[in-house]
């Protein structure tokens, strides 16, 4: 397995014109605590970095009284809208696409409301056919690349060079299925198929999740069938999200907030849902580190070894990585601090291979 040590990932936000993804983008950027060390920063226009809420990360900080929090962030990127023909350059299709290429989880957002105000493209509400419409883009450009790259192999195949003859055999099986309609990440490809396909950062190798835009008027049976019916075809995360009323929140007060949330059953958490359905689609998980001087919590693939998680923290950690001390962050703090938790003997001492979990507190031993 292959771990992407990184403090942020990122999330491309994808799918037709006006179906609702800039306005998500915009909530989700005033919806997330903009707290001091973690400001939602505005690169461009178009992405924005997200301060990952985090209650354990709060609770080290108040333990350490923490000059400064580093939270695990999350990159979200407005991609514009793709419509039939983008593959081919329609629109701005063929830049957009590009820009797909480097996020790490494609969110699409699906249009499940009616207005007459706002133009749906195809005139008619059907996010299932929607997803396909922009997924067969992805698949078309996809079909690119590897008709590309088999024309590449072609030559070392011929000259009989094995490793060429296999990687002919992956890419026209992947084409084979391409062009079936079949996306990438759904091909079920062994370790050492996804390897030789790896260089082509194909679009539909990217994992996916959905948000379904729902507004009262269509109908709350039929959005919960399309996401039933999303579910099967996918086996990903579907979120139902009212997008119009939660960006209307991100401008209320708190006060005004109250008054309609009071109103619901539950207050509705866009930004939680989005950033726990991502960690969820890509199979994350956060641990930490802390001094007085600095608080950090760090996401991480589930199944990172402790010399892997060194390496989020800082490529010489992984390089010189020796040992670490691992403890649970909410026990270390409960105990009442590291030095009590390690009297206590719940701190674990830990090789290289120790798989990291969710909520780890960790100080690194490395030789620098
Ligand atoms: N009626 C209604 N309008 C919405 C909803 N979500 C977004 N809109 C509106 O649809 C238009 C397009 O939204 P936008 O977020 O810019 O779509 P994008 O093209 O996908 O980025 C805007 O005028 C939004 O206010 C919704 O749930 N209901
Ligand atoms: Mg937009």
């Amino acid at each position: 397995m292959s771990i992407k040590r990184s403090h942020s990932l990122s999330v491309g936000v994808v799918g037709l014109p006006n179906v609702g993804k800039s306005t998500i983008f915009n909530s989700l950027t005033k919806l997330t605590v903009p707290a001091e060390n973690f400001p939602f920063c505005t690169i461009d226009k178009n992405v924005g970095v997200v301060g990952i809420p985090d209650s354990n990360l709060d609770l080290l900080a108040n333990h350490y009284e923490a000059e400064k929090v580093v939270p695990s962030a999350m990159t979200f990127v407005d991609i514009a809208g793709l419509v039939k023909g983008a593959s081919k350059g329609e629109g701005l299709g063929n830049q957009f696409l590009s820009h797909i290429r480097e996020v790490d989880v494609i969110m699409y957002v699906l249009r499940a409301f009616e207005s007459e105000n706002i133009v749906h493209v195809y005139e008619r509400i059907n996010p299932i056919e929607d997803f396909e419409i922009v997924q067969s883009e992805l698949i078309l450009k996809d079909i690119e690349s590897v008709e590309k790259r088999l024309h590449a192999v072609e030559k070392l195949k011929r000259s009989g060079d094995e490793k060429g003859v296999r990687e002919y055999e992956v890419l026209e099986k992947v084409m084979k299925e391409l062009n079936e309609g079949i996306p990438v990440i759904d091909m079920k490809l062994n370790e050492e198929e996804q390897e030789s396909i790896h260089d082509l950062f194909l679009l539909t190798n990217k994992k996916r999740m959905f948000i379904l835009n729902y507004k009262e008027g269509i109908g709350r049976d039929r959005v919960e069938e399309w996401k039933k019916e999303l579910e099967g075809k996918t086996g990903d995360i579907v979120l139902i999200v009212d997008v119009k009323f939660v960006g209307e929140m991100a401008t209320m007060s708190e006060g005004q907030i109250d008054e309609y949330v009071s109103m619901l059953d539950e207050k509705p958490d866009l930004a939680g849902d989005i950033i726990k359905a991502a960690y969820d689609t890509l199979n994350l998980l956060t641990f930490y580190t802390g001094s007085k001087k600095e608080c950090n919590a760090w996401c991480i693939q589930k199944g990172a070894t402790a010399k892997e998680s060194a390496g989020a923290i800082h490529t010489d950690l992984e390089q010189g990585f020796v040992t670490a001390d691992v403890v649970n962050v909410r026990e270390m703090i409960e105990a009442g601090g590291w030095a009590e938790a390690k009297e206590k003997g719940i701190v674990k001492n830990v090789g290289k291979e120790h798989i990291i979990e969710d909520g780890d507190y960790m100080v690194v031993l490395a030789n620098k």
